[in-house]
């Protein structure tokens, strides 16, 4: 590698990871005792899954992670984010935890904790016991209180080994796939009448962290997706429809956990007073966190609705909620970013734009921001078997050096997860959207690392090697 190529030096004690979640690796999804999830219903469901995918198998991680672990000590990682699946935990989401549940998981932060590889751990990333789902999913405010039972359970036993608790992930795009578009499980389309289950998220998060204070040793913190929405032009139109969806998509999850208030949703004809918000509740929400988690995949651009053709197919799921509702309900409209390479998903590659982002939350939040975990970010290619995989390593490259970037502009920034270790169950889009720094057969699970992954190693190492 030559200088050129070496990343700039990032600080010492600078977390590096790479970042899995437990419904798009594990599989074996009735193993000892594991009860059904929101996904597995949905993935049963004929046409909501690309080709009929599940994660029934998946990676197999659940009976492989020795393997995996190998490879995350192979990759020269010193952090590891991943997702405790409830329904391992609590099979009907209530009650006594199912003891074989919590072992995997001890066995896994055991096995990182040797090879000097920091868990960070998820313990919500969409998979939702079914059983809560029945009475109603994130729409119902119980299921906050018996979030919190659950993050008991897992704190009580892993609560003096983990080095990083998020709560949820990416609030946002599971109320808005899961509840307002139906894309996700649970599959509802609420569309804007979706908003009381981000409350209920938020409220789940605020009623966790107490409990979570009290068990554990390492760090609380929740990880929310932001993309910086951009004025596809100067107009006042332009302007006002960038600010109307940056509330929705980038403060909705972040004004009332940071700021102790929900942002202005007007433009959206929602509020002032939101129904679903019981008093004392902002109050339970905006405990501060110890890290905020950034998900980070591309930017978006807009327009003031109206003035020109609707375009859709960006990566603003929010494009989709206004094909479907009256063409006249949303204030902005969908624009394309153009002049730039695009990801397999048809994401646009901006790297740049996590800088922007980084400062744009530095600007808002101010003193209110606890240092940020970028806990996300990567790039998904199509099957590249066999092909070196130059994409991703730009990709990674790039958006590693606007974070750097925003660090030297004095954004604290405390590590950087790859997604994703492995190619994986990409949601809806079944096993056709590939993320991974490795490689998985899908007919047999064997793992090759790819291109990108000795790539990661070898900066990994040029890192060590200046400290
Ligand atoms: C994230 N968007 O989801 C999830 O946390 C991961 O589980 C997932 O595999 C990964 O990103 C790649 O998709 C997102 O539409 C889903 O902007 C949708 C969006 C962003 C992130």
């Amino acid at each position: 590698m030559t200088a050129e190529e070496r990343l700039p030096r990032f600080p010492e004690g600078f977390l590096w990871g790479t970042a899995t979640a437990a419904y798009q690796i594990e599989g074996a999804v009735t193993a000892d005792g594991r009860g059904p999830s929101i996904w597995d219903a949905f993935c049963a469901e004929p046409g909501r899954v690309k080709n009929g995918d599940t994660g029934a198998v998946a990676c197999d991680h659940y009976h492989r992670w020795p393997e995996d672990v190998a490879l995350m000590a192979g990759l020269g990682v010193n952090a590891y984010r991943f997702s405790v699946a409830w329904p391992r935990i609590q099979p009907a989401g209530r009650g006594r935890a199912n003891p074989k549940g919590l072992d995997f998981y001890e066995r896994l932060v055991d096995a990182l904790t040797e090879r000097g590889i920091a868990p960070a751990l998820t313990l919500y990333h969409w998979d939702l016991p079914q059983a809560l789902q029945d009475g109603g999913g994130w729409m119902n405010r119980d299921t906050a209180h018996r979030f919190a039972d659950y993050a008991a359970l897992v704190a009580d036993r892993l609560g003096d080994r983990v080095a990083v608790w998020i709560t949820l992930n990416e609030p946002f795009v599971h109320m808005t796939e899961g509840y307002g578009l139906g894309t996700h499980a649970p599959g509802q389309a609420l569309l804007l009448d979706a908003l009381p289950a981000a409350h209920h998220l938020l409220l789940g998060h605020g009623l966790a962290v107490p409990v979570l204070r009290e068990r554990v040793s390492g760090q609380v913190a929740i990880t929310n997706n932001y993309s910086p929405v951009r004025a596809a032009g100067g107009s006042a139109g332009d302007r006002a429809a960038a600010d109307a969806l940056d509330a929705l998509q980038n403060r909705l999850f972040t004004d009332p956990l940071l700021l102790g208030a929900y942002p202005d949703l007007s433009a959206f004809g929602i509020g002032p007073g939101l129904p679903f918000v019981r008093d004392g509740d902002l109050r339970v929400i905006s405990a501060p966190p110890d890290r905020l988690g950034v998900n980070y995949y591309s930017p978006t651009m807009v327009a003031a609705p109206g003035a020109g053709s609707r375009a859709g197919g960006g990566p603003s799921v929010l494009s989709e909620v206004g094909e479907r509702l009256e063409s006249a309900a949303l204030p902005f409209e969908d624009v394309p970013i153009e002049g730039c390479p695009v990801t397999a998903f048809g994401w646009p590659v901006v790297p740049d734009g996590l800088r922007e982002l980084l400062l744009y939350l530095r600007d808002r939040y101010g003193d209110a921001l606890p240092p940020i975990l970028i806990t996300e970010n990567g790039c998904s290619q199509r099957d590249e078997a066999g092909r070196p995989d130059r994409e991703r390593i730009e990709f990674l490259d790039g958006h590693l050096r606007a974070v750097h970037r925003a660090m030297e502009a004095g954004v604290d920034v405390r590590g950087y997860f790859v997604w994703s270790l492995l190619d994986n169950f990409e949601w809806a889009e079944g096993y056709d959207q590939r993320f991974g720094l490795v490689h998985v057969d899908f007919a047999t699970r064997e793992r090759t690392p790819k291109a990108s992954y000795h790539w990661f190693r070898e900066q990994l190492r040029a890192q060590r090697d200046r400290s």
